[in-house]
This record gives C-alpha cells, structure tokens and sequence, in this order.
C-alpha cells in the first residue's frame, strides 16, 4: 500500500542492491564487490555522505563476522542504521487553541499554495474549521491561484489583489479567524520577493505582526521543501528558520524525484520533525509522514 509513495527513490536503491544480487530473490548473496554498486546507489538516492559511510561501514562489519549477506540482511542494516539515524523525526500538529495559525515558508515553487490546499482539506475533513489567508502578494497570479483552490474545496479565503504587504493580509486573515471562530488559518506565503533580504525581512515582519494578535505557542511554521532540491535545499531552510521560527516540515514531490534519501539530511541537520509528504498534484496527495512507512517504501524492488 506505502510502496508507490517513494517508488523513484525505491528503484534507484534497489538497481544498486539487485544488479549483482541474484535479482529479485532476497535470499541470494551479495559479494564485497557488490558494496560498490550499494554505495552509488545510496548516494544518487542523496542520503548524504554520512549516512552512507556509516551504512557501508555495518555491512562491511557484518561481512567481516558472516562473510557471506543475504540481500535482505544488507537491506535490514540500512534500514536500522536509517532508523537510528531518524529517531524523533515525525512530527504532528497538535490543534487544541482557536485558531491555530499554520503559516507555510519555503522558497519559490516549493509547492507551498498546492501543500495550503491539501492541508486545508486534510483538516476540514478531519472535522476542523479552516480559514485560509492569500499572504503570497507578490505574484497576482499567487493569489488567483489560491482562490481557485479555496473555491474548489469551499474553504474560506482572506486576500487581498492589491495589498503589497503580505503581513496585512495575514493581519486580516487571523482576525477574521478570530471572529469567525474558525479552528484553523493556513496562511500561504511568498517565496521569492525582489531579494533575498526583502523577504527574509517580510516573514520577519509577517511573525512580529502574528505576535501581536496571537500567543507564540498559536502560530506554527511549516517550512516547505522540495523534495527534488534534495540535500541542497538545507542551506536556505536555515536561513528561514532564522526569521520564522520553524515546527515541522512538510517535503514536496516525492512522487517524482530519486533523491528521497534526502529526508535524512534534512533531519539531521536541521532538527525539525517531518510532518507530512507531497506525493503528487492532487488534493489528497498530502500524507502524515510514517518512518516505517518510509523504511519499507524505499527498499521494495
Ligand atoms: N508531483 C508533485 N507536484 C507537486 C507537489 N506539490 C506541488 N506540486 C506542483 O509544484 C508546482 C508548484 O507548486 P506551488 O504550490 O505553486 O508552489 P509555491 O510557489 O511554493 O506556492 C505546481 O505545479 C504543483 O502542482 C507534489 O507533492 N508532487
Ligand atoms: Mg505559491
């Protein structure tokens, strides 16, 4: 049932661990020769460097104490290196004050008005109210955007076409929250002003003015990453996480990319649990993110 969510990245590890290993029996052998393609696999699936030494490094020491690994024993040490790797990394929302405010940062085209959507859906279906707010004012197109959705799903939306200031339209959102007596607001943000710094200093803006109407422990930042950027995208989630303070992350396009090994580093480096994965352009392709699920998704094959 998990297997379709990582299947790129699963056909990448599982190329590097079959080719030499008997295809698709797991109980063929693998030789220490067969470490090498093990060990392109990993990388090109972009676990990252020190994922991977410690990973080759077990089975290297299994083969020392058995000499001779079934392919299913080399794939149950990746899995219990991963799993120690990722200890603590699920991470959930827990709703309880009105309104909760989920504010989505990432950069351009990381799929946060997509992940505003389904994340709205999620939580009406789970029986909450939800209020969406239009806060990405920089693009107008990222506001006709948001509205098909909010139209499409019958969600209500705050926007603004002419407001030039994202923080006012988050302003409003939340107040019309509040008034509403809605559950939740999803705010959707900008990823890409005219530089870095300006929108660096509008989230920073956008959390002051959050402050001013709500208590910290309302205001949640999910931070949205491509998962195509893999490895590469943790530079710049610091640099959010410097002005907006970060909960969770949700990791986008899963369904496409080979590189979902990627969740590992992210982890690691950034120490924000994983919230939930994209895994694919419709609406309910926004799931709650299960290590387990996870461990077994990216080993089938
Ligand atoms: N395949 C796939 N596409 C996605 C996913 N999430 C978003 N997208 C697509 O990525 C593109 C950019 O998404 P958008 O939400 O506009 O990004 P934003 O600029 O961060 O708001 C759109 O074409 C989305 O349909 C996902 O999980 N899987
Ligand atoms: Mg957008």
């Amino acid at each position: 049932m998990v297997l379709r969510f990582f299947k790129k990245t699963a056909q990448t590890i599982s190329k590097g661990i079959l080719r030499f290993a008997g295809g698709i029996f797991p109980h063929a052998t693998i030789s220490i020769d067969d470490l090498d393609s093990i060990e392109v696999a990993l990388y090109r699936a972009d676990f990252g460097r020190e994922t991977v030494e410690i990973i080759l490094g077990e089975i290297r020491a299994a083969y020392r104490s058995e000499r001779e690994l079934r392919r299913q024993e080399v794939v149950a040490i990746a899995q219990h290196v991963l799993r120690r790797q990722m200890e603590g990394c699920e991470g959930r929302l827990t709703l309880g004050q009105c309104p909760e405010v989920i504010c989505l940062i990432g950069s351009n085209g990381s799929g946060k008005t997509t992940t505003v959507a389904k994340l709205a859906h999620r939580m009406v279906s789970a029986g909450h109210s939800v209020l969406i707010g239009a806060c990405d004012t920089f693009r107008a197109a990222a506001h006709e955007q948001m509205k098909i959705w909010a139209k499409r799903l019958s969600i209500e939306m705050v926007g603004s076409k002419t407001a030039s200031d994202g923080s006012s339209v988050a302003y409003d959102a939340v107040s019309a929250a509040i008034a509403r007596k809605k559950d939740v607001v999803i705010l959707d943000t900008a990823g890409r002003l005219h530089n870095r710094s300006l929108l660096m200093e509008e989230l920073a803006k956008m959390r002051r003015i959050l402050g001013k109407k709500m208590a910290e422990s309302q205001v949640h930042g999910l931070l949205i990453v491509d998962g195509n950027s893999g490895n590469n995208s943790i530079e710049q989630a610091k640099a959010f996480g410097e002005v907006f303070p970060l909960e969770g992350v949700a990791i986008t396009k899963l369904d496409g990319t080979s590189r979902g090994g990627a969740l590992v580093g992210i982890y690691r480096q950034l120490h924000i649990p994983i919230h939930y994965v994209g895994i694919g352009e419709g609406i309910e392709d926004l799931i709650p993110f299960s290590l387990e699920e996870y461990l077994q998704s990216l080993f089938v094959g």
